[in-house]
This record gives C-alpha cells, sequence and structure tokens, in this order.
C-alpha cells in the first residue's frame, strides 16, 4: 500500500497548495485514517474553545480535522477553516444505524456553506469489517447523495484500521482536484 499511497501523493504535491478537510461524527474513525496515511509524526492537535482541531500539514497539503455535530454555537467557529476548501473528506461509521440521520444533517449544514461550495466531496463508508455495517450503497442513499447536484463527490468502502479502500478514495480524490487545476 505504501508505493500506491506515494503515487497519490506525488500527483496531489504536483500542484498548488491544497486544503483537505476531513469531518464525521465523533467516532467515525478521522483520527484513526490520518494516522493511516503516515503523516501522524506531524498531527498537532489545536484545542480551541468547544472543539478540538488535528492538522497535518504535509507540504503543500493541509489536512484539518474535527468532529462535527453538536451545538450551532460551535459551528461559528468552523467557519474560519473553511476557507478555500479544495476537498472534504467525510467520514462515516457505516455500522452506526442510530446516526447515520445525524451524519447525513450534518453533511448537508457543511456542504450549504458558501465556503464549501467548489469543495470536491469524497464519503469514506468506514467500518466495513463490522458484520452489522451498512454497504456503501445503503450509506450513499441514507445520505441521499444521489440527490447532490453541482458537486463532484464519489463514495469509498474502508476500513481504517487496515487502510482497505483508503488509497482509492485517495486516488479519487486527488485525481479529481489535480484534473482541475
Ligand atoms: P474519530 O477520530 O472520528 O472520532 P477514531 O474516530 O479514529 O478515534 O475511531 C473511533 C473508534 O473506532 C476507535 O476505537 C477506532 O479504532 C475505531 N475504528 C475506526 N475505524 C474503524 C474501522 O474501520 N473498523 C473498526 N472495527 N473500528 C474502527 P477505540 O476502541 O480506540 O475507541
Ligand atoms: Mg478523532
Amino acid at each position: 500500500m505504501g508505493m500506491l499511497f506515494s503515487k497519490v501523493w506525488q500527483r496531489m504535491l504536483g500542484s498548488k497548495d491544497m486544503r483537505i478537510l476531513m469531518l464525521g461524527l465523533d467516532a467515525a474513525g478521522k483520527t484513526t485514517i490520518l494516522y493511516r496515511l503516515k503523516l501522524a509524526e506531524v498531527v498537532t492537535t489545536i484545542p480551541t474553545v468547544g472543539f478540538n482541531v488535528e492538522e497535518v500539514e504535509y507540504k503543500n497539503i493541509r489536512f484539518t480535522v474535527w468532529d462535527v455535530g453538536g451545538q450551532d454555537k460551535i459551528r461559528k467557529l468552523w467557519r474560519h477553516y473553511f476557507r478555500g476548501t479544495d476537498g472534504l473528506i467525510y467520514v462515516v461509521d457505516s455500522s452506526d444505524r442510530e446516526r447515520i440521520q445525524d451524519a447525513k444533517e450534518e453533511l448537508q449544514k457543511m456542504l450549504a456553506e458558501q465556503e464549501m461550495e467548489n469543495a470536491a466531496l469524497l464519503v469514506l463508508a468506514n467500518k466495513q469489517d463490522l458484520p452489522n455495517a451498512m454497504p456503501a450503497a445503503e450509506v450513499m442513499e441514507k445520505l441521499e447523495l444521489q440527490k447532490l447536484r453541482h458537486r463532484q463527490w464519489f463514495i469509498q468502502s474502508t476500513c481504517a484500521p487496515t487502510g482497505d479502500g483508503l488509497y482509492e478514495g485517495l486516488d479519487w480524490l486527488s485525481r479529481t482536484l489535480s484534473s482541475r487545476k
């Protein structure tokens, strides 16, 4: 997998500065994915009033990660981090049927933000190893991705601890973003 990732990175590194947001409800698997990307050593956690942001800078790519959900008061603090977002990676716990509706609502709110207008959307239907996980097609339906207009999006099944699917998802994102330049 290391080789494949380096191909993806090279494509991303060949383009201009890139801003990627990785969001999802708490426990979706975001931090696990960050570590899996082998950028772990540069992870910094910036505690802000009310929410924690993880930021990773790798050459020209900046990843910013936080948990969505919770109070609208906190949402206002997020806006600062939206600026110039090229790609949104939205991580979903596919085994969490109880909160899939919340996950959908939070995603729709994010996509409605002005600053997110041009962001390509990569949804990771994570935790596919769990026996009760919804398949990606069901996650897609529950999130109503098929209703999105004027949005480049892709959904990928993943298992964060093993890294399964991560390369495929990032490959789509890097191809999509580099073809825009
Ligand atoms: P978050 O950063 O989105 O809040 P984390 O989520 O990365 O902290 O993951 C939350 C928990 O889910 C962790 O377990 C993590 O190991 C687990 N997890 C993440 N991805 C997967 C996956 O694909 N499959 C399975 N089975 N578990 C996953 P703990 O026990 O450390 O809280
Ligand atoms: Mg986390």
